[in-house]
């Protein structure tokens, strides 16, 4: 719709196509948005980008374009009228641990006992209570910044579990002392990836953005989606999760624990997601699959990964899923 394109005239009245995108105010927020808008001026140098801190409502409101968020953060079902437009190669998915300067050397496993881990992750604290029976876990709040400020210049925790990709974003890689495998912690659905939410209808800018789809970054965060969904999980209930592109197939391994980690449920399906390139998706099409649109793919693959959510999610539902997580949730909302 034209009427709601800007448009830039520059001294020699070429006119360019501005594109406005919405950033919160955290410095996290701030380098993801910047290095979106860095991605796609590479890509359409003739694009005029413009950043504001714009709240939110900015996008339903026509004031932005495009808005960055950690696809962690994202809810599965997005409000009518909006989709995620792009979801970027996932970065490190994986949690990692940031020591007190003054445990530095020490691990999980060898800090001493009753030793308060800061974390407010239903999910990671979980899994860590099973694995690490020794250790105590206390909520912490707050940006990055924040938490880093309280691990360091207080004496509360002797260390706080963080996504490893936040940690690199944020250039404090020298921080992390270990990175959790999956045998220690599973992560969240869409951890590491950043997605980029737009306006369902709009098409022009649903077609510059798709370019930035990372095709295995997409096939499995749909189905870590499916899953969470199936499961009617929202962003803090202990389900975790860990996925694999290999051979043409996709693994998707998912979990749902009580809240001390002492009842879980663990399974790992996997689905074919070869695909001949020809079936593209019709991008007057306005397919969304877990709020996902990426019209440049596949379209038989993202329903073979959506399935595989689903699936995974209907046989830990039949394992009795439902009931740890309903446990879970009653017994954290009496906390
Ligand atoms: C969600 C969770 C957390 C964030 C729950 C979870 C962590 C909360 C906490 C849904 N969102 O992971 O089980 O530690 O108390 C968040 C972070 C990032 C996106 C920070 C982090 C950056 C990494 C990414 C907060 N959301 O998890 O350390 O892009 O995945």
């Amino acid at each position: 719709c034209i009427a709601f394109m800007f448009f830039q005239q520059d001294g020699n009245g070429k006119v360019s196509r501005v594109i406005r995108i919405g950033t919160r105010k955290s410095q996290l927020a701030r380098i993801q948005t910047d290095s979106v808008a860095e991605k796609l001026k590479g890509l359409y140098p003739e694009v005029h980008i413009e950043i504001g801190d714009n709240l939110f409502t900015a996008l339903e409101r026509n004031e932005v374009d495009l808005v960055v968020h950690s696809l962690k953060d994202l809810p599965t079902t997005l409000p009518p009228g909006f989709t995620i437009g792009a979801v970027l190669k996932r970065e490190n998915p994986h949690d990692a641990v940031v020591l007190h300067p003054k445990n530095m050397g020490k691990s999980l496993g060898t800090l001493p006992d009753k030793s308060v881990i800061g974390t407010s992750s239903l999910r990671r604290a979980a899994q860590l209570k099973k694995r690490f029976p020794h250790l105590e876990f206390k909520d912490i709040r707050g940006n990055l910044n924040t938490r880093l400020k309280k691990l360091d210049e207080k004496d509360d925790f002797s260390a706080i579990i963080l996504a490893a990709a936040g940690l690199g974003r944020m250039g404090w890689e020298s921080r992390v002392s270990q990175i959790l495998g999956p045998e220690d912690c599973m992560y969240a659905v869409g951890q590491g990836a950043i997605a980029i939410e737009v306006r369902a209808r709009d098409k022009d800018i649903l077609e510059m953005v798709s370019v930035l789809n990372d095709p295995n970054t997409v096939l499995r965060c749909i189905a870590e989606r499916a899953f969470l969904r199936r499961l009617e999980g929202g962003c803090s209930v202990p389900v975790a999760v860990h996925t694999e592109v290999r051979d043409s197939q996709l693994y998707l391994t998912g979990a749902v624990y009580s809240l001390d980690g002492s009842d879980s449920l663990k399974e790992t399906m996997q689905t074919s997601i070869a695909s001949d390139n020809k079936v593209e998706e019709r991008v007057d099409e306005w397919v969304h699959r877990v709020g996902v649109t990426a019209n440049n793919m596949p379209g038989p693959a993202q329903d073979a990964s959506e399935k595989l959510g689903l699936d995974l999610a209907n046989l830990l539902l039949s394992k009795g899923a439902k009931e740890i997580l309903n446990v879970a949730r009653q017994l954290n909302d009496a906390r």
